[in-house]
């Protein structure tokens, strides 16, 4: 066995101990699609986080432009799925946030383990020089995964871990230190299109190619200010983030969830329910939804969500919120509730919540065209 062989060995019995998940390395090169990358920013996919993924564009193409040091990336797959099943039977707003988001917010928690494993590292080779990430724009992280030999490609975008599913996040560091590349894994999509099928936008306008414009992630989490009638009609029930391309995936179907208590969905989120939120001001916000990933869309975009969700589900508490929303000092506030009042008086579009969630699933149908 190699020194570095070993030392990676070594890294991973450790991080196992960390409560962290499974461990790849890659080696630091140019990107092998810098060209997908400028033609995504050039047509506008990367819709309002344009500016920024274009000015750390051309440092996530080749990280040794910014880090002259780096050598190898230690890539971590951390695993998040908390609970079995549907949505529909958890409590409180967590089926309406994505699976990611349920427990504590994981830039922090993934942070603090990898951090841990770096002062490992340090000490097993003092005098390098080694940087977490999570979850920056400045990195791609999921083509390091997949060059790590974590997993493959999936067409909706996720890597899907070798054997596994794509229930987790990414966090990486970066390191001086020369590390054995992990082997690529092969695709396994094979001719299954099911993410494509049934992203409920058709935001995933080519395989491995997702239109933030369109995506709910995106204008539910980044999106900033109000959201455009045919966005907020497209909503469904989610609230913060989208996991219908992860929730069709044959290899996510049959994953056991994690026992790690940071990703236990919070009590913040089992209580509240959707009315409340939609009814939140700014320091009710805050202290509900503290050291969850929740906070990333702000009190503006988060109260605008619930408000449409509401009305989607037919929630009469929240279509309640929406009338007294009208006069928000916020205008994506003003403006979501205009259009939840809408979507709550179309005829036939509202049903009595059927779960013990209290929520119904809405029924789309061709009367949601020009609904608004
Ligand atoms: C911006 C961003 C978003 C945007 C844009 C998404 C997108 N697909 O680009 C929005 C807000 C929509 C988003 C949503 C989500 N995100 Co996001 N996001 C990011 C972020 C910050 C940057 C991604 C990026 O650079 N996009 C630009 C595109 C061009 O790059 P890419 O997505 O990596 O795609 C590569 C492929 O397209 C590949 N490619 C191009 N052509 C081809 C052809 C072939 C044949 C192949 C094999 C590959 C390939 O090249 C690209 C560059 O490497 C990363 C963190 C990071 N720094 O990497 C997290 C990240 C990708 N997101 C993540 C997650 C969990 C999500 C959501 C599932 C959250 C949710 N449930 O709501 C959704 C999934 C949506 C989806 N289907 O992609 C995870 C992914 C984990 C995983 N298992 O893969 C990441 C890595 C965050 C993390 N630290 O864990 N996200
Ligand atoms: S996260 Fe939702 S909206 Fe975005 S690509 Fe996946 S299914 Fe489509
Ligand atoms: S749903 Fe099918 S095509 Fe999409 S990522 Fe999963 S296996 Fe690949």
């Amino acid at each position: 066995m190699t020194s570095g062989q070993a030392l990676l060995e070594r890294l991973r019995a450790a991080a196992a101990e960390l409560g962290l998940g499974r461990l790849g390395v890659a080696t630091v090169t140019a990107s092998a699609h810098a060209e997908a990358l400028r033609d995504w920013l050039a047509r506008g996919r990367a819709a309002g986080m344009t500016w920024w993924m274009e000015r750390t564009a051309k440092d996530s193409v080749d990280l040794r432009r910014r880090f002259p040091w780096v050598r190898s990336a230690l890539v971590v797959a951390q695993p998040y799925l908390s609970y079995e099943g549907a949505r529909d039977g958890q409590e409180g707003i967590v089926p309406y946030v994505a699976r990611y988001a349920v427990g504590r917010d994981y830039h922090e928690s993934l942070t603090a383990r990898l951090e841990a494993l770096q002062r490992i590292l340090e000490a097993e080779r003092p005098g390098g020089t080694h940087r977490v990430y999570v979850d920056t724009g400045a990195i791609l992280e999921r083509e390091l995964a997949a060059r790590a030999g974590l997993g493959w490609f999936g067409k909706n975008a996720n890597i899907i871990l070798d054997g596994g599913d794509s229930w987790f996040v990414l966090g990486e560091i970066l390191t001086s230190v020369d590390l054995p590349e992990g082997e690529p894994v092969a695709d396994h999509c094979g001719t299954c299109t099911a993410c494509l099928d049934a992203c409920p936008t058709g935001a995933i306008v080519d395989p491995y190619v997702v239109d933030a414009n369109r995506c709910l992630s995106y204008l539910t989490i980044e999106h900033r200010g109000p959201l455009a009638d045919e966005a907020a009609r497209t909503l469904d029930d989610w609230m913060f983030g989208c996991d219908v391309c992860q929730e069709v995936c044959p290899w996510n179907q049959r994953t056991a969830p994690t026992r790690d208590a940071e990703c236990a969905p919070s009590d913040a989120l089992r209580r509240t329910t959707i009315a409340e939120v939609a009814r939140m001001d700014e320091t009710a916000f805050r202290e509900r939804f503290e050291g969850t990933a929740l906070l990333r869309a702000r009190r503006s975009g988060l109260v605008r969500n619930a408000l449409l969700v509401a009305a989607r589900v037919g929630d009469d508490a929240g279509v309640d919120a929406a009338r007294a929303a009208r006069a928000d000092a916020d205008p994506a506030v003003r403006e979501a509730a205009r259009q939840a009042i809408a979507i709550a008086a179309a005829p036939g579009r509202r049903a009595p919540a059927e779960t013990g969630a209290g929520r119904a699933r809405p029924r789309f149908d061709a009367s949601d065209d020009g609904m608004l």
